[in-house]
């Protein structure tokens, strides 16, 4: 049923067109890597394009890993650079055998207002992860709320940095580019994306590239806020308000659920996503019924389902660090238990997280919250086979 587009066997791999040789080392600095220049890797850089399966699987590890070889689709946008490592760097290697997330750090916000203070906010978050993950799967740790010792949740995330964007000469369409390619390069390798923003505008590009990876993909949206307003004249990319109308304008068959809108939508865009043909609503005072997790379930069925968690679905009360709060807004507790739902149907292929805003004090609830939910996706309650 998982169809895959293109397998990952399928894919063509080039040298990043960022490196150059220097004193017997292979450098890429836009991306701050290096690698040694041994014999093998010489042998290998003679050749114009390679497969996965030309490789023995620890050296595509390490070569596809920091992106010495990157897949031949993306290699126009890479020019300078698509991820740079970041701090704290958030790994966790606790369940070999699971398919491991992805985590991009994409720290773009197309017209921040100063008050909301979001230029530390990507740092904030991944401080918080990796604290969180590193309670959750360490030996020692007991939950309380399940009662259960740590082992109950394995875990693998490998980060992968966060996305390059230079606000001086990127324009929104470079950025969105970027974190396409960005986006396939992770999923290239066998990962499953984990994007953290940012405002909602970049769930476009990695909505983009999961359906290029996922034929049967379906999208989970969680937002106050429908996002589906329509594209004005000569627009580029999608902005924060409209990126569903750009998915759908795409991939008119995308299947796509909302969840938690509510409020006054001066500009909904009605024709556009309803001309789409699988689009439907519940707003926030439906979460939580019957007749949602019905819906929930016959829309994930047995499908690779991607998620789009605006953190601004929960009320201001739990989150008030965002950007358009809305009142009215989902409880905590019902967003973890309709992931459960999405899990028991549908297996999540991945994530993208946004809308967090600053300050990033250790009294920020949007991001407290954002930490929990992600924390809570990330770890799924091992079942016994
Ligand atoms: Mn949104």
């Amino acid at each position: 049923m998982q169809t895959k587009n293109n397998t990952t066997n399928d894919v063509e791999w080039v040298w990043h067109p960022a490196l150059f040789e220097q004193d017997s080392k292979l450098l890429n600095p836009a991306e701050g890597s290096s690698l040694e220049l041994n014999e093998a890797v010489l042998k290998l850089r003679a050749r114009s394009s390679v497969a996965r399966s030309e490789l023995n699987p620890e050296v595509f590890d390490k070569l596809s890993r920091r992106r010495f070889l990157i897949p031949k689709e993306c290699a126009l946008v890479a020019t300078h650079g698509l991820l740079k490592s970041a701090q704290p760097v958030v790994e966790v290697e606790c369940a070999q055998h699971s398919t491991p997330w992805g985590l991009i750090g994409a720290g773009v916000w197309q017209n921040p207002d100063p008050d909301l203070a979001v230029h530390d906010v990507l740092a904030g978050l991944r401080r918080g992860l990796q604290r969180s993950l590193a309670i959750v799967t360490s030996a020692n740790s007991w939950n309380w709320n399940e009662m259960s010792t740590s082992e109950t949740y394995p875990c693998r995330v490998v980060d992968h940095g966060n996305l390059i964007v230079d606000s001086r000469i990127d324009t929104a369409q470079d950025i969105a580019s970027r974190l396409l390619a960005a986006t396939r390069t992770v999923g290239a390798q066998g990962h499953n994306p984990v994007v953290i923003g940012g405002d909602h505008s970049i769930a476009y590009p990695v909505i983009s590239a999961q359906r290029e990876r996922w034929k049967q993909l379906v999208v989970v949206h969680l937002d106050a806020h429908a996002d589906a307003r329509p594209i004005p004249h000569g627009q580029q990319t999608a902005d924060c308000g409209n990126f569903v109308t750009w998915c759908l304008a795409d991939e008119p068959d995308l299947p796509w659920l909302t969840l938690g809108v509510r409020g006054y939508d001066p500009e909904f865009s009605m024709p556009s996503p309803l001309t789409a043909k699988h689009v439907s609503f519940i707003k926030a005072s439906d979460l939580g019924s019957k007749q949602c997790f019905d819906e929930i379930e016959q829309h994930c069925q047995g499908r690779p389902v991607h998620l789009s968690i605006d953190i601004d679905v929960l009320d201001p009360v739990f989150a008030p660090e965002v950007a358009y709060p809305a009142i009215g807004g989902a409880d905590p507790d019902i967003i973890k238990e309709i992931i459960n739902r999405i899990r028991s149907s549908g297996t999540i292929v991945g994530v993208d997280f946004t809308e967090v805003c600053g300050p990033m004090t250790r009294r920020n609830l949007a991001a407290m919250h954002a930490i929990d939910m992600l924390t809570h996706i990330l770890t799924p309650k091992r079942t016994i086979s």
